[in-house]
């Protein structure tokens, strides 16, 4: 009688004894196993199906491919650490990472539920990517400032405003303080906006505008399109003299992303990051994939600035989340801290300057700053200037008041009382926090 082969060999891939090294590359997943499966079988799964293994023995495996294995080798509270070695992956390549990391796994039917907390990336990955142009120093290096907030404006109704009225929109926001105007994530080309009238009609303005009034104005110009276009696109902003694009880099996707970076290095230009449709994949808190991860390669991949939350607006961003993800785009070493994050060294790449945006107004513009504690941000407001009685041009002058106020330390109220423009907006929103 012949002996029956094993066919399952899920638990070869756990070992709570291994102690990393140092050029393992370390995931952070929350999982919960289906009914009838252990947490061993599924935290076997997962290391398996993301690295070397399949469903059944394999009879082209050898002792080389073997040794390759990824590892889950600490289980805490369905929490499974997994240390995968370095040949495992390509140098510059997030894509390969997404698609072993994040890729079957998700599908398996064993796991009822799963999430992707962090990726801890070992020096020679991180060191193979570009990391940012500027990030926060271009605070110093655009518009010649000693310090933050850059402040920016999206002009509202989104989509459905003409070239002119965009553009006459732009005039008043930056004459009224504002630093730069941001296209919103869903204006592109369309007839009633083309991008190549509206970046030649913004650089003239542009120009006017800074000749009047003595300082340094830019814009966050959507290129978002198929990737040859967008390099086509950024090009055509480059040449009206602008230092920055924005790109939403979830829906172009990673490779997009990349190449853009490789773009905006070639050119000295920063890159604004919007990240439309995150939210699929990051808002549940027991499946998908964390706006932290997302942000860590967006950090990796050289975005400039990146939408990270503002705990106090429209959008959805706990306080907790907001913070880790500060101090990991503007730091150069991140400590672990357990369940949580994974220890980061970003190994000299430059800062990721957050953008807080999203239903703010000049009412919560100080509890913001005081939840940030820094003013090496971004801070976005659409609505906010917009809504404002007496129109853009007084909502960029309350905002600009705002954040002076938090600067002086004195309240709202106070400043108020000698800014006209702050205190109408005061009387408009107060203190709303919107949903
Ligand atoms: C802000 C905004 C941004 C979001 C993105 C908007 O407008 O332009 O897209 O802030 O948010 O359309 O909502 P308002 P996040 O100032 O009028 O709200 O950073 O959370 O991805
Ligand atoms: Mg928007």
């Amino acid at each position: 009688m012949t002996e029956k082969k094993k066919i399952e060999w899920y638990h070869e891939f756990i070992d709570l004894n291994y102690q990393p090294k140092k050029n393992d590359l370390i995931a952070l997943f929350y999982y919960e196993p289906s009914k009838g499966l252990t947490k061993e079988d599924v935290i076997g799964r997962v290391a398996s199906e993301s690295s070397i293994g399949t469903w059944t023995t394999l009879e082209t495996l050898d002792d080389r491919i073997y040794g390759m294995k990824a590892l889950s080798f600490w289980d805490q509270n369905n929490l499974v650490k997994i240390a995968y070695p370095l040949e495992l992956w390509e140098m510059n390549n997030v894509p390969q990472i997404m698609s072993g990391v994040a890729g079957n796994v998700f599908g398996m039917k064993a796991v009822k539920n799963l999430r992707l907390l962090d990726i801890s990336l070992p020096e020679e990955l991180v060191k193979s990517f570009n990391g940012p142009n500027m990030g926060t120093e271009a605070i110093k290096k655009v518009f010649k400032l000693d310090n933050g907030p850059i402040l920016s404006c999206v002009p509202k109704p989104k989509i459905g405003m003409t070239t002119e009225q965009h553009i006459q929109v732009a005039i008043d926001a930056w004459s009224g303080g504002i630093h730069c105007i941001k296209d919103d994530e869903n204006l592109t080309s369309q007839t009633f906006n083309k991008f190549e009238s509206r970046v030649e009609g913004l650089a003239k303005a542009r120009d006017k505008v800074e000749n009047e009034i003595g300082e340094i104005r830019d814009a966050y110009i959507n290129v978002t399109a198929e990737t040859k276009e967008m390099e086509r696109r950024v090009n055509l902003i480059h040449d009206n003299g602008f230092r920055y694009f924005m790109v939403d880099v979830v829906t172009t996707g990673f490779s997009a992303v990349q190449t853009m970076s490789d773009v905006a290095k070639d050119l000295d230009m920063a890159i604004h990051a919007h990240r439309a449709m995150h939210a699929t994949f990051t808002k549940h808190t027991t499946h998908g994939i964390s706006m932290y991860l997302l942000a860590k390669l967006m950090r990796l991949i050289g975005m400039d600035n990146l939408h990270i939350g503002t705990v106090v607006g429209k959008l959805d961003s706990p306080k907790q989340d907001v913070l880790d993800m500060r101090d990991l785009l503007l730091n150069n070493e991140i400590g672990e801290i357990e369940g949580r994050v994974l220890s980061q060294k970003w190994e000299n790449h430059k800062t990721t300057m957050p953008i807080a945006s999203g239903g703010l107004h000049p009412g919560v513009l100080p509890e913001l700053l005081d939840h940030y504690r820094t003013t090496d941000i971004g801070i976005q407001v659409g609505g906010g200037i917009h809504g404002h009685p007496n129109g853009t041009n007084a909502g960029a002058k309350a905002t600009v008041a705002a954040i002076e106020a938090w600067k002086e330390g004195i309240s709202l109220e106070e400043k108020a009382e000698t800014h006209l423009e702050l205190d109408q907006a005061l009387k408009r929103w107060g203190y709303l926090k919107p949903v």
